[in-house]
């Protein structure tokens, strides 16, 4: 199926905050609330009002920026907190309960009719604040699917906007998703949305959101660089790559150029580094090396990318400085630095680099010494030629 809507509901600052390095400030909340809205997400989640008092502080002064994006927190099954929220002024509120039958022995201890009953009273209350609410299953994947299924029917029934379903152990795989997806599409109305929340603990996390919104999910959960609990969620740049590279039209609603800064911003905040293989933005991602990956790349980028640097303010770089080298890679640096010399002195300065490649690690400034030094001997064996 064509994904024809799709929101981000950026959680950085709600599961971004349950990463292990994570410890905002609130001047630090609101640089990445900014940046985000800057990017161009249509949500930002919060962490609840109930977490801690400076929790419920910060969550007013962010609903309180005048952002464009729409600020929502994050809430237990309660009408409690369900008050505390309201009470920050957020724009929609985020319901969470736990469904799976390992939630519900071992952690709240609630069977499906106590389920129900909590969550159409907390949404009806949320409703008649006139706020936006969602109605999430923690767990799902491990959760009966009729429960679920009847659960969703019954919230749907009071006006809930939007029901949504969490892999909170990253086990799902795609197709479950999808399938997923499209039960729960006919049990509700057509214009109640369906968000996707998905752990990356098995490395499925973007392409089980990708299945959602293919399955006509409306809305997905992401976190700068995946942070979040364990090994995080689904990254935003991951996401973007991911729907860039299927239709570049989708995600042209974002400020693209933005996601290293912001990337950037918190890992420093976090402690962390952006991973060599990050999507997009690893430091490797736009790299190229082989002389056959070379030379078709110098004809026509696209040979060799499915996704254009430019298009995130980034550069490609052309790794010219080993063995695996090939002399259309050299011609184009020789080139570049302005020297003149001819397609068979290319050849052999390239034949010598890769012999000299074997022998030891190679860096740019050899190769640009060597090129300079083959071109001044044919210059000078050019002074003494013989006509
Ligand atoms: C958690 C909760 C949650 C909630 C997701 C959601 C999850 O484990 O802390 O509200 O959709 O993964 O289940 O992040
Ligand atoms: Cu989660």
């Amino acid at each position: 199926m064509a994904i024809e809507r799709f929101n981000i509901i950026e959680s950085t600052l709600r599961e971004g905050e349950q990463f292990a390095g994570a410890n905002f400030t609130t001047g630090q909340k609101i640089d990445i609330a900014q940046a985000l809205d800057e990017f161009g997400v249509e949500y930002i989640e919060l962490t609840s009002p109930a977490a801690s008092p400076q929790s419920f502080r910060d969550c007013r002064t962010i609903a309180n920026l005048g952002l464009r994006c729409k600020v929502v927190t994050h809430v237990r099954c309660t009408l409690e907190d369900a008050k505390l929220a309201v009470d920050t002024g957020v724009q929609g509120i985020d319901v969470l309960f736990g469904t799976s039958s390992f939630l519900r022995e071992f952690s709240h201890g609630k069977d499906i009719p106590y389920i129900i009953d909590s969550a159409i009273k907390v949404v009806d209350y949320i409703k008649s604040q006139g706020l936006e609410v969602r109605f999430s299953g923690e767990d799902a994947f491990r959760s009966d699917i009729e429960d679920l299924l009847q659960i969703f029917a019954a919230v749907d029934q009071v006006g809930v906007d939007r029901v949504g379903i969490a892999d909170t152990v990253g086990i799902a795989t795609p197709l479950q998703v999808y399938d997923l997806v499209r039960r729960i599409r006919q049990v509700i109305k057509p214009t109640t949305d369906i968000e996707f929340h998905g752990h990356n603990d098995a490395g499925c996390a973007i392409a089980n959101s990708y299945c959602a919104l293919e399955a006509g999910a409306t809305h997905v959960d992401t976190s700068i660089l995946g942070i979040g609990e364990r090994n995080g969620i689904t990254p935003l740049g991951g996401l973007i790559a991911r729907l860039y590279t299927v239709d570049r039209s989708l995600v042209k609603k974002y400020k693209l150029e933005m996601l290293r800064d912001l990337e950037n911003m918190v890992a420093n905040m976090v402690g962390i580094s952006i991973p060599f293989n990050n999507y997009i933005t690893g430091i490797t991602a736009f790299t190229h090396k082989a002389g056959i990956h070379a030379k078709a790349l110098l004809n026509n980028p696209e040979t060799y990318e499915a996704i254009n640097p430019r298009d995130f303010g980034l550069t490609r770089y052309i790794s010219i400085a080993h063995k695996l080298t090939g002399w259309n890679a050299i011609k184009a640096r020789a080139e570049q630095l302005g020297l003149k010399m001819t397609d068979q002195q290319i050849k052999e300065v390239t034949a010598h680099i890769k012999a000299l490649a074997d022998t030891r690690p190679l860096t740019l400034s050899d190769v640009d010494a060597i090129l300079q030094e083959w071109t001044s001997r044919g210059e000078r064996e050019g002074e003494f030629a013989w006509a």
